[in-house]
């Protein structure tokens, strides 16, 4: 079975968005730095609310997807098993020799059993350069993979190029507490539920994740900045790695932060600063299958 995420990205430039996210007091924040192409991060952190702070000081978008590996399976098992298999299957996208339908089928051929207990846990969203994007989780102890899947310019995974690494979540607690959200935020299939006001300024949103599809990506959410000459549509065929420009550099839009999937019944948290203008909230995958809806901050 193929469970969630597979991969990539890439990027444009707009304002920096620099934040002082409104983040409770005693707030567990690790601070990350991506680049064009690693991360730089803490080998460990405690179990328990921590808050993610990546500023992007790369050329190209990034995210950074937390999964956890089941109970056993080491960071090197993750890279021969699982990600030599995406690297196949999207040669032979890119080359044309089989359609999504098929490389779907055969990533869950080459997957090894046990990624379907690999477990993503959120992470900052997609991030222009010179942004910074905030999320919070709630994480227990165990071991970890960060990555981010965005593609260069020439169709090859961050991921790839070094933009993947372990963290060890450890049993000594944080002690944070959850962030206080004045937007909530509900992902169903296919469905992105918005309750608040997008107002000019700071929000810290709560996502709720409802229900995932069967098969492929969650369902998250990311926030993107639709300038005047922006085609949405462009943007949400985007979002799907499986597309042979999907997740390419340079992005067609800007985006500002969000949250990767959680399983269900997870709530994450992600910080943002809203500027006057045209914004989307849209999905990776699923952008395609109606996860994508449009507001104006007045
Ligand atoms: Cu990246």
């Amino acid at each position: 079975m193929i469970d969630r995420r597979f991969f990539p990205t890439f990027g444009i430039v707009l304002a920096a968005v620099t934040l002082v996210a409104c983040q409770p007091s005693d707030a567990h924040v690790v601070q990350v730095t991506a680049r064009d192409y690693a991360f730089q991060v803490p080998d460990s952190i405690p179990s328990g609310w921590s808050t993610f702070r990546m500023e992007n000081r790369g050329e190209e978008h990034h995210f950074l997807l937390l999964n956890r590996l089941p109970d056993g399976k080491t960071f090197q098992d993750y890279r021969r098993e699982v990600v030599a298999p995406f690297d196949s299957v999207w040669h032979v996208l890119k080359t044309g020799a089989a359609d999504k339908a098929e490389a779907g089928e055969l990533l869950g051929r080459l997957l090894p059993d046990w990624y379907g207990s690999v477990r993503p846990m959120g992470g900052p969203g997609l991030v222009a350069p010179g942004g910074v994007a905030w999320a919070t989780m709630e994480l227990d102890p165990g071991t970890y993979v960060m990555e981010c899947y965005v593609k260069t310019t020439d169709g090859t995974f961050h991921t790839s190029l070094g933009m993947q690494r372990p963290i060890t979540v450890t049993s000594e607690s944080s002690g944070a507490s959850a962030p206080d959200a004045d937007i909530e935020i509900t992902l169903s299939n296919f469905q992105i539920a918005v309750e608040g006001e997008v107002t000019p300024g700071e929000h810290t949103v709560a996502v709720h994740f409802e229900e995932h599809p069967e098969f492929g990506l969650g369902n998250d959410v990311h926030v993107v900045r639709l300038e005047a000459g922006t085609d949405l549509d462009e943007v949400v065929r985007w979002m799907d790695w499986m597309n042979v420009d999907g997740l390419r550099a340079p992005a067609p839009a800007v985006f500002v932060g969000g949250t990767q999937e959680m399983p269900v019944g997870y709530t994450a948290y992600f910080t943002i600063e809203l500027l006057p203008g045209r914004y989307a909230w849209i999905s990776e995958v699923t952008a395609g299958d109606g996860m994508v809806k449009e507001f104006t901050v007045r």
